[in-house]
This record gives C-alpha cells, sequence and structure tokens, in this order.
C-alpha cells in the first residue's frame, strides 16, 4: 500500500469544525508549515460565508507564524494548549477569541492518552522521511508527535524536502507506561538513549501526505544590550562561584535556559571560561549558542525537545549532520521536561521573569496581572525539580516606569518555595536558606534598580508584622500606580497608611 499525496488545501478540507488537531513540533523547530495555513484560509472563507470554523490546537510548546499566526488572523482556534508566543494569537487569547490554557509542557502527552480533552481527530506531523509501514523520521522537534500519533484518528503527514533521511537516529521516541504501571524512566545521563529512532504511525490512519519546503522560520538573535550582558555575566559569575564552593561537582552538572538572549549570553559566558569544563546540556530548547558551543568544543551533548535555530543555523547543521549526530538527541516533550529525570540529573535550571516579588515569587506570563504573554512553558517543569533553580530579568523595563522587582507578584507562576536565585543587571540574590524578610532586603538591595530600593524598603516598613510582612491593601501599589500615573515610581504608600 503506498500512502496517498494530498495537496495542502485537500488536506484542510478533512479537518472538520471543532476538530481536536495535534500539531508536530516544538516552539517553531518541527511545526507543520502548509497544511495549517491552508486551515487558516479555509476558515476565512467559511467564515465570510457565515459559517462557523474554529479548530482546538494541541501542540508541543509554541508553533510559527505558519500555524499559530495565521489560524489566530483567521480566527480559527478555538481551545489552545499548552504554550503559545505568537503577537496575534496572543491578542485572540487576551479577547477571548481563543480559549488557551497555559499547561506546564511535561503535562500535556499524558492528560491526551487520558483523553483529559477528549480524542484527537487528526494529528499534522512534519516528517523527514516516512515509509509504506507507518515509520516516520520526524522534523526538528519532538514536542507530542509519539502521543498524538498514537491517539489521533488520523493522521496527515507534511513530508519537507528541506529536511534530509540523514536526521534518521537523531531522535529518541519514547512514550511511558502510564500509572499505575509506569516504572523509573531509564534517563540516567543525558545521552542516554531509550526508544525508537522512528515514530510508528498505523498506516491506516494516515490519511494522506502533502510536501512542503521550508525552514523552520526563526529569525537570528539580535545583538544583545549591555544590560542583557551583565545579567548573563552576573549569572555566569554565580556559578563559577557555586563550581570553585563545590557545590556544584567537578565534572559540572546540567544546564537548562530558557528561550532568549540572556541564555545566549549565558552560555557564551561559561563557554569563555576554562575554569568550567565543556558543558552539558539537558533542555528543552537546543538554540544557535549551543551550536556554536559545540563548534567550539565547549558543549559535547544537548539533549532536548527540539533545535530551535535560526534559519541560516538550520542550513548549517543541516549540512553537516556528522559531525552533530554523536552531540544530540532529540527527546519527546514529555521526556525533555520530566520532572524525574530533571531531580535525577541534578539540572541547573535557568529562567526567565517578567516580574519578582521582594520575597522571591515570580510571576512569568501576566503583563500586570491581566494580559497573558507567552505562558509557563517548561520553565515549571524545571524551576520545580532543578538542583539549583535560577530566575533573571532585567530590574526595569519600559524605561524604567516599570520595576521588575514589585512588592508582590500581580499572577504567580513559580513560588518562593521553588525559586533559589534572582538575578538582574544590577546583581544576584541568594534565596537559599533565608527567612522571607531576608530574603526582601537581599533581592531589595542586590536586584532591585536603585531608583526603587527606597520605595520597596518603605514598603517593607509598611508591613505590622507576620513572618511575610505584606500590607494586602498595598501589595499590589507599584502596579496599581503604574495603571493610574504611568509609572510604578509615583506610588505613594501615604494613601495605604
Ligand atoms: O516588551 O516586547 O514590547 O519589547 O515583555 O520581555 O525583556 O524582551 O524578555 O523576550 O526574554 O521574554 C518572561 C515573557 C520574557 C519569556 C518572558 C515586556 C518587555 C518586552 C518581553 P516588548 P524581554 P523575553 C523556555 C522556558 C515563560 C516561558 C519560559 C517567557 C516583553 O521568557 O515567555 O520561560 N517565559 N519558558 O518590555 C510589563 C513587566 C515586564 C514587561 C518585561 N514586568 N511588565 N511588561 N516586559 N517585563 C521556552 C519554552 O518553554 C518553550
Amino acid at each position: 500500500m503506498s500512502l496517498t499525496k494530498l495537496t495542502a488545501a485537500e488536506a484542510a478540507e478533512l479537518i472538520p469544525n471543532n476538530a481536536n488537531v495535534g500539531f508536530s513540533g516544538f516552539t517553531a523547530g518541527g511545526s507543520p508549515k502548509v497544511v495549517p495555513s491552508a486551515i487558516a484560509a479555509r476558515a476565512e472563507k467559511l467564515h465570510a460565508d457565515g459559517q462557523e470554523y474554529k479548530i482546538n490546537i494541541f501542540t508541543g510548546a509554541s508553533t510559527n507564524e505558519w500555524a499559530d499566526g495565521a489560524l489566530a488572523r483567521a480566527n480559527a482556534q478555538g481551545i489552545r494548549t499548552p504554550y503559545q508566543n505568537t503577537p496575534d494569537l496572543r491578542k485572540r487569547i487576551n479577547s477571548h477569541d481563543c480559549h488557551y490554557f497555559d499547561l506546564h509542557l511535561s503535562e500535556l502527552a499524558q492528560k491526551v492518552r487520558y483523553k483529559t480533552y477528549g480524542d484527537i481527530d487528526y494529528a499534522i506531523i512534519e516528517v523527514a522521511d516516512y515509509n509504506d509501514k507507518g515509520e516516520v523520521v520526524l522534523g526538528l522537534g519532538v514536542g507530542n508527535v509519539p502521543t498524538f500519533a498514537m491517539m489521533a484518528k488520523h493522521v496527515i503527514l507534511e513530508h519537507n524536502h528541506k529536511l534530509p533521511k540523514g536526521l534518521y537516529g537523531f531522535h529518541d521516541i519514547y512514550i511511558p507506561m502510564d500509572p499505575p504501571q509506569r516504572r523509573e524512566i531509564p534517563v540516567y545521563t543525558p545521552s542516554d538513549r531509550i526508544g525508537s529512532p522512528v515514530v510508528k504511525i498505523d498506516p491506516a490512519k494516515i490519511v494522506g501526505v502533502v510536501d512542503s519546503d521550508s525552514y523552520d522560520g526563526i529569525h537570528g538573535f539580535t545583538a544583545p544590550d549591555d544590560v542583557t550582558l551583565q545579567i548573563g555575566a552576573n549569572v555566569c559569575g554565580f556559578l563559577l562561584g557555586e563550581y570553585r564552593a563545590g557545590r556544584i561537582p567537578r565534572s559540572f552538572l546540567p544546564l537548562q535556559s530558557g528561550v532568549g538572549n540572556v541564555a545566549n549570553a549565558v552560555l557564551y559566558g561559561l563557554a569563555e571560561n576554562h575554569e568550567i569544563p565543556p558543558v552539558e546540556m539537558y533542555t528543552e530548547v537546543t538554540q544557535d549558542a549551543v551550536i556554536e558551543l559545540m563548534k567550539m568544543g565547549r558543549c559535547h551533548f544537548a539533549s532536548s525537545c527540539s533545535l530551535t535555530i535560526s534559519d541560516a543555523m538550520e542550513q548549517e547543521v543541516l549540512s553537516n549532520l556528522e559531525f552533530f549526530r554523536d552531540k544530540m538527541v532529540l527527546r519527546p516533550a514529555e521526556i525533555s521536561n520530566n520532572p524525574e529525570v530533571i531531580r535525577r540529573l541534578g539540572i541547573i535550571a535557568m529562567n526567565t521573569a517578567l516580574e519578582a516579588d521582594i520575597f522571591g515569587n515570580i510571576n512569568s506570563t501576566h503583563v500586570v496581572g491581566t494580559k497573558m504573554m507567552n505562558g509557563i512553558g517548561g520553565s515549571g517543569d524545571f524551576t520545580r525539580n532543578g538542583y539549583i533553580s535560577i530566575f533573571s530579568c532585567p530590574s526595569v523595563t519600559k524605561g524604567g516606569v516599570i520595576s521588575n522587582i514589585v512588592p508582590m507578584v500581580s499572577h504567580v507562576d513559580h513560588t518562593e518555595h521553588s525559586v533559589d536565585i534572582l538575578i538582574t543587571e544590577q546583581g544576584v540574590a541568594d534565596l537559599r536558606g533565608k527567612d522571607p524578610v531576608q530574603r526582601a532586603h537581599e533581592i531589595i538591595n542586590n536586584c532591585a534598580n536603585p531608583m526603587y530600593r527606597p520605595l520597596l524598603n518603605d514598603y517593607l516598613k509598611l508591613g505590622k508584622g507576620g513572618q511575610t510582612p505584606h500590607t494586602l491593601a498595598a501589595s499590589l501599589g507599584f502596579h496599581t500606580a503604574f495603571l493610574e500615573t504611568g509609572s510604578m515610581a509615583n506610588c505613594d504608600w501615604s494613601r495605604y497608611e
């Protein structure tokens, strides 16, 4: 039996209104490219004819402009989970056109297997190669494909001709048994392989194969500014201090880093310090910086869920696969982000905050407590289970009218119980072994911007006692001042006395 070829438009016609659809990939890496855009075009046409059409989208993490971007512009997303980062979708989420629920990335696969959100009607999966037996070699992101492929009633493959067949062997596909049968996940070092190089799909479920021909469409990172470089230097300085003090073993520990410029600055900083041995990554996304470190011999292995690299870097990696073959593995999200494995390996987790409060709670997702930015992503999986959990952010944003250090966060993603270290361009706050008031002094003195330190100290003095001396009516005073006057610096505690 040979698999049927379809155009993207023909594939889109198959997917009914209100279908639950699983997309391949994790961040832009490995996301489908042509079928989602064709679904968006179909939705626009149906909406113009006065008909309802939305689909519910389940992914590994964020996708790309061709998927989340196009579908959001067409207002074609009903339910969306577990993570996104696209400006057009952000608008739909904040206006409730799209019903987004923000989920720890490690959790979705098991919930899909238990049908928590109903059946998966279709899976749309980007592949580098496939055969008639339904064995597929994935693209640059694994995400939740193994579970979507197993659970979906129907599967559409997108065969991306930019991806060489030589990607065979880069993936490690493993689905744990579900409770109560689950045993340990036998990953004891970042490079352990425990599964299959291919995803096996019942060929009877594959309704067709659509051709595509694009890189993942990721732009190179912008050059880091001085604040970012200083944050990176502070993170490196902290890690070096831990290493010298013997709190990180001589062989070092695997690193997880969120996406973005700070992560890149930290990785380059560590690479330049030859006191630290070549690093290993056990993380969710492998970015450009990790590839550079591999070329420099400063990173010897990266386990991740996706290669989220710029198009230029993608071309380079795909044309030098043999160099990278023994230096990386791509795993499903429930393994790359698995709490059991993260705890076992002793991961150093490094993620980004929108705001932190003086007691160590972190808001990574909600602007001024209400507007969804992206989502928690994998930051919770790693922060809660890491050996050392670090958050970083600039001390102020938007030219100083917002302090990223506030009396109380306006939304909580990571609690004081999980956060060990807070770092801004001002310095490092080590929260370990300190009570709430000691933490507050550490954060105000070391991390807050000097222009906000007096206001934060005055907030502490306002408190009337208790282990965590909040003044509840005043605790969101910074945010209230920003909303009323345009700057947190105008906060006036006397109105709360
Ligand atoms: O606004 O876009 O208008 O310039 O927020 O902030 O400083 O550019 O930082 O791009 O690294 O994003 C937390 C959102 C940080 C991200 C977050 C404004 C600021 C700017 C972006 P502009 P920056 P970043 C790995 C792990 C959660 C998921 C995660 C994130 C914009 O890192 O989504 O970690 N993390 N996943 O001006 C109002 C504040 C603000 C603020 C910054 N306090 N109030 N606006 N901004 N602080 C990935 C995966 O899991 C897949």
